[in-house]
């Protein structure tokens, strides 16, 4: 340890195993970075993304050359502890192999993970030979900078220790340090970024079934508005992106605070594009009128528009008023030419055939009001652990005759993306009826596309509609 009382920390992404190639690649993992960036407040810091660094590895051959490569890159870094982030189920495989390759190196040294996996499963990083010393659920901050500080009295523990770690309260947010990602911005994005990612609050107050973030603390708390637009200009004076993207796991619960902050944003005048992700609850005309102001795009997590499937998907006490609600929120986005996603996920444990007949009803019923701004976003369920579906899956096998096929799939060296859906919903929709949702939208591509205003179809088409990219109607936006 080179100074006795400040232990240094490596934060790392430990990248993806078997993930499906050609998946694009996160540029920079803010979440990874925040937590970063409170602990160099404290501590000497430094920020790896072996996805970078290495890549992705999505064969036995690659996962072989990546132990090396990551074991040279190791070999070469001056550190006392190595914090790895279990951020996504898809990093398990990952973080095993950057951990033994840590602990075959330094017998002695620190090794802490945390993320939404070790939230979930901690008890998949506990072996028998102690590779982890501590293993973090929840939010990291404050669990980290503890054990970090008593690291240099008390050493590595004598057995991996699960804790629970403190979540924090606004007054001790800190800003994303960029200094932390300066050279990886550099080296590995010369021409700008893509979507850069800060967050101006944490926490959400629902608990929707298949969800990971009810796991974590649930109250939601915001940075206060001073906070968050300086947060948009530091991150607009630093780097060159083409979108700002607000990752707060639902924006703007709190009424006062969202005008209070959409005002100052429009009043930067910014020449990116903004984007979030919220519920339909949280759109009044006032809100759509400052986001018609500026160049933004705002995900709806509506997830279905079956009533039934709302109650199971335990998205909303009350299926029918949040229908009406995302209804009048989407209208008014519309008609204010803000482009919006309405994210579903199909296939999701419970459904059936009348279920995807009521949502393709409400699809049907909306396309028939013609030009909008609404691109629907649709999703295959994929499983996560930690989920109240994940934690009662005997009642859903019990009650709808849900399969679910791979219940583990994170830990199989096969390729994820499809282990992750191996879900048959229901009684009703098993075998060739597994694809009866992709059908009935296949069946509306052509009215989805021609509903669409210019901007609407040139956006849609540049993220999850690229066969649309061909239609002479997309601008350069
Ligand atoms: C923002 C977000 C994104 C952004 C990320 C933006 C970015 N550039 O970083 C976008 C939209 C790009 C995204 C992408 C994906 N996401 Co996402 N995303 C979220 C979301 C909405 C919010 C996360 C959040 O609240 N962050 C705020 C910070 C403060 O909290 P945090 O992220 O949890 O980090 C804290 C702790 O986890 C912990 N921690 C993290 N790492 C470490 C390490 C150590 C050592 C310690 C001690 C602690 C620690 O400390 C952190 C600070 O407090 C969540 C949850 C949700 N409601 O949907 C999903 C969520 C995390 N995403 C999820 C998934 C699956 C994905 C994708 C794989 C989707 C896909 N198929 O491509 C990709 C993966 C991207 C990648 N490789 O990094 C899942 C993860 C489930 C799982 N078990 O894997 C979640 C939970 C949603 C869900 N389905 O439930 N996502
Ligand atoms: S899906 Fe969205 S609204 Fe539901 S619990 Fe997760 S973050 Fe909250």
């Amino acid at each position: 340890m080179n100074n006795h009382n400040k232990p240094s920390i490596v934060v790392a992404s430990p990248s993806c195993f078997y993930y499906r190639p050609g998946v694009r690649r996160e540029q920079i993992k803010s979440s990874q970075l925040l937590l970063a960036s409170y602990l160099s407040q404290h501590f000497p810091v430094t920020y790896v993304d072996f996805e970078h660094s290495i890549g992705q590895a999505n064969t036995r051959v690659q996962v072989k050359r990546f132990e090396r490569r990551a074991r040279e890159l190791l070999a070469n870094m001056e550190f006392d502890i190595l914090a790895i982030s279990c951020w996504t189920s898809l990093s398990y495989l990952a973080t095993m192999t950057v951990a033994r390759c840590c602990r075959d190196l330094y017998p002695d040294r620190l090794i802490v993970v945390g993320g939404y996996h070790s939230t979930a499963r901690p008890e998949d990083f506990v072996t028998e030979d102690n590779l982890f010393d501590y293993v973090i659920r929840g939010e990291g901050e404050i669990a980290l900078k503890d054990i970090a500080a008593s690291y240099p009295a008390t050493g590595r523990p004598t057995e991996t220790q699960v804790i629970v770690g403190q979540a924090l309260e606004p007054s001790d947010y800190v800003p994303m340090n960029w200094d932390l990602v300066e050279d990886l911005v550099r080296t590995n994005f010369p021409d700008g970024l893509g979507t850069l990612v800060t967050f101006l609050s944490r926490g959400c107050p629902f608990g929707c079934a298949f969800c990971m973030e009810t796991l974590k603390t649930r109250r939601w708390r915001c940075a206060s508005v001073e906070y968050a637009i300086n947060e948009v200009q530091a991150a607009a004076e630093r780097f060159k992106f083409s979108a700002l993207g607000f990752g707060d796991a639902c924006f703007g619960v709190r009424s006062k605070w969202r005008k209070e902050f959409l005002r100052e944003l429009v009043n930067l005048k910014p020449d990116f594009w903004v984007l979030f992700e919220t519920r339909p609850e949280y759109l009044d005309e006032e809100d759509i009128a400052l986001l018609g102001q500026i160049k933004s795009q705002v995900q709806i997590g509506l997830e279905s528009c079956s009533p039934e499937m709302l109650s199971i998907m335990n998205k909303s006490r009350q299926p029918d008023k949040y229908l009406t609600k995302y209804r009048e929120a989407s209208h008014c986005l519309s008609d204010h030419g803000v482009v919006h996603g309405a994210n579903l996920i199909f296939n999701h444990p419970g459904e059936t055939g009348k279920t995807l007949q009521e949502t393709f009803a409400v699809v049907d019923e909306e396309l028939s009001r013609g030009m909008s701004t609404v691109i629907w976003t649709s999703h295959d369920y994929v499983h996560f652990p930690g989920s109240y579906i994940d934690n009662n899956r005997g009642l859903f096998e019990e009650k709808y005759g849900t399969q679910f096929l791979c219940p583990e799939w994170w830990k199989l060296s096969e390729e994820q993306y499809t282990n992750g859906r191996k879900v048959i919903p229901s009684h009703d929709l098993a075998g060739d009826r597994l694809k009866l949702w992709s059908d009935m939208l296949e069946a509306r591509d052509q009215q989805m596309r021609d509903a669409l205003t210019p901007t609407a179809l040139s956006l849609a088409a540049g993220s999850q509609y690229e066969k649309w990219l061909n239609d002479p109607r997309i601008i350069d936006i």
